[in-house]
């Protein structure tokens, strides 16, 4: 097929010049129009094994799977080399990296121009958000990776539908993305609010080469959500069906790694089986005020793109019966039998794998047989759990928010917030242990706004200042909470159970929000009452469970420093009633003596 044949896929003349400006500035040997159809998911997919991209993987076990090895320097988000490029420098605050955009544009020109040389520019066009809803946003993602291509069918609404939803309008989100020649050293990641631009070159993993995931729904979206006055969060959307047959809806952000996934996909233990929990969406929750003053949420994605290490039959069943077919594997460990295996999954380790590496593994092995942020890309729709809800046009009323830390000491179990204020202020002074998911030291503890540290497209002040916003406008805010199922004692063991056993706080957070649940009053919120949480069948000593609730004043006085140091970054645009929120904090743990 020529490449003029394919410039007339889109009816839209402001993306065919785009397109043509960005192959004239890559130089690649063919330009491809991905129209998303089947047949040529197929075609694509034969392609990859051809040149290498993906490996087949069993056919028989795991129908329509493939793997995918990836540059052993590209294996997580690269923070550091990240950008928001607006013309002043303030604007993007004390978060996030900045680049003048002219200067930005300059730069990564240098490093496209030419970088397709024999290779196929594809251009690939996608929908953010269900068909048809107001929340949803187009973009088009020009790449040079057909692995990009292949991962975003599955994460996108991706196809003609696009062009349907775009028609003649200007508005979309501009994705230039190259694998260049994967260098670290010429890898950059750059945002152009303004402009409506993302630019990121040198890597292919997932959140910064997948551009309509972190790079669109998160930071170009915050953005708009500022303007707009919405809000786009690094937030799971779940539905908790009670024995009555009530679905109500939760949101939860957790920084990366630390449990969205497995939230969404609950399965509750025998003892809790008349609950059920339906999943929405994992990662990205966009949400607006609605006309009834509820708070209304959409997961603008399609798919999952999941931590593997740790998934299991017994962690997250769904999550294992979602990916058996359809889906691409990257850096887990290969079997001989063309089957996959991570850390953390039920079976035995295999007694000889290829590691994710490409290099022979025994159990005897120093290393990892996965990377600790191996992934799964799967369809939603292959979910057991997904909700009849998830591509409802106008999304889900939320009744509950959830803000979670992975934190070994200090945050309790679970608590409440006092209001939308104080919810506020919880999510803005919210810390957690780093991850695999994005390169660096993991394990060090850092202030994690709402779990959008690395993800909040502007200010962090301003950001802020829009949570405020929006909750004034809401007749009926959800309530605000945060949970920690990572505590560890002494010993350094989990003190809570955590994965399916997380039921039983999440029936306490919705009892709450429906007025019904006991809790007690405290320095820094409300906790659930003695015995409102049912821990009936856990086996939980009780020192554990009082660990689990206590605030430790000495702890908190700490924290409060912390969190004094971090608003101190912050400077003018921290808005003053969260600082209040903060002194009034301070004052309680001090007249608790
Ligand atoms: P991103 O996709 O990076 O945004 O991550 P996520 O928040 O969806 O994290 P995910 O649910 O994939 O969990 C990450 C890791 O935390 C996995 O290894 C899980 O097994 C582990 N994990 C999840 N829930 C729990 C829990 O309740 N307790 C404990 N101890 N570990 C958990
Ligand atoms: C995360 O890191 O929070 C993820 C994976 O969800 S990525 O898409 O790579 O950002
Ligand atoms: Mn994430």
């Amino acid at each position: 097929m020529t490449a003029e044949k394919h410039l007339n896929a889109s009816p839209n003349p402001l993306v065919k010049a785009w397109v043509e400006e960005m192959s004239s500035l890559c130089e690649p040997a063919s330009v491809y129009w991905c129209d998303g159809s089947e047949e040529e998911s197929v075609r694509l997919t034969e392609l990859a094994v051809r040149t290498g991209a993906l490996e087949p993987l069993n056919q028989a076990k795991l129908p329509g799977c493939y793997f995918h090895r990836s540059h052993e320097d590209d294996v997580a988000r690269t923070e550091h080399l990240t950008f928001i490029c607006t013309p002043q420098k303030e604007d993007v605050g004390p978060t996030n990296n900045w680049m003048e955009p002219s200067e930005a544009y300059a730069k990564l020109r240098e490093i496209f121009k030419g970088s397709m040389a024999g290779r196929t520019l594809y251009v690939v066009p996608f929908v953010m958000g269900p068909a048809g809803s107001p929340f949803s946003k187009v973009g088009v993602q020009v790449t040079d990776s057909v692995y990009v291509v292949l991962n975003m069918r599955i994460m996108t609404r991706m196809g003609n539908i696009a062009w349907q939803t775009l028609g003649e309008s200007n508005d979309f989100t501009r994705c230039l993305h190259g694998l260049a020649d994967l260098d670290v050293n010429r890898r950059y990641i750059c945002h152009f609010p303004q402009d409506n631009t993302i630019w990121s070159v040198g890597s292919g993993y997932g959140g910064n080469a997948l551009l309509g995931k972190k790079c669109l729904a998160l930071r170009i979206a915050s953005y708009l959500g500022k303007h707009e006055g919405w809000l786009a969060e690094h937030m799971l959307i779940l539905g908790l069906e009670d024995p009555a047959g009530n679905v109500t809806y939760v949101a939860a952000a957790f920084p990366s790694a630390c449990g969205k996934t497995n939230l969404a996909m609950l399965i509750p233990p025998e003892s809790q089986s008349r609950y059920r929990v339906w999943t929405v969406g994992d990662d990205i929750a966009w949400m607006r005020v609605g006309e009834d003053g509820r708070l209304w949420a959409v997961n603008p994605e399609a798919g999952f793109f999941g931590v593997a290490p740790g998934t299991s039959y017994k962690s997250n069943p769904n999550a294992m019966r979602t990916i058996q077919k359809n889906s691409i594997y990257t850096n887990v460990a290969k079997k001989p039998d063309g089957t996959v295996w991570w850390e953390g999954m039920d079976e035995e380790p295999p007694a000889e794998a290829l590691d994710w590496r490409g290099k022979t593994w025994t159990p005897a092995s120093p290393s990892k047989a996965a990377h600790p942020n191996a992934r799964f890309t799967a369809p939603a729709a292959q979910c057991p759990s997904i909700s009849r809800e998830w591509q409802n046009p106008r999304g889900v009323p939320i009744s509950a928010i959830v803000f979670g830390s992975r934190r070994s000491r200090l945050a309790p179990l679970v608590y409440e917030s006092k209001n939308w204020q104080h919810g506020t202020f919880i999510g803005s002074s919210m810390a957690s242990e780093t991850t695999a998911a994005a390169q660096g030291p993991t394990g060090v503890t850092r202030r994690d706004p709402m779990a959008m540290l690395p993800f909040c497209g502007y200010h962090v002040g301003d950001y802020f200042q829009n949570w405020l916003t929006v909750g004034k406008r809401l007749q009926h805010a959800p309530k605000i909470f945060h949970v920690n199922w990572f505590r560890r004692d002494q010993n350094g063991d989990f003190l809570w159970p955590g994965f399916g056993e997380n039921i039983r706080v999440l029936r306490w957070i919705v009892e709450r929000t429906k007025g019904a649940a006991g809790a007690v009053d405290s320095t820094i919120g409300y906790l659930p009452a003695p015995g409102a949480i049912d821990l009936s069948g856990l086996n939980l000593p009780s020192s554990a469970a009082a660990q689990l609730l206590a605030v430790d004043r000495e702890g908190w006085l700490q924290e409060v420093a912390e969190i004094e140091e971090f608003y101190g970054k912050i400077g003018d645009r921290l808005p003053a009633a969260l600082r209040q929120e903060l002194n009034d904090l301070k004052d309680r743990l001090k007249s608790h003596e």
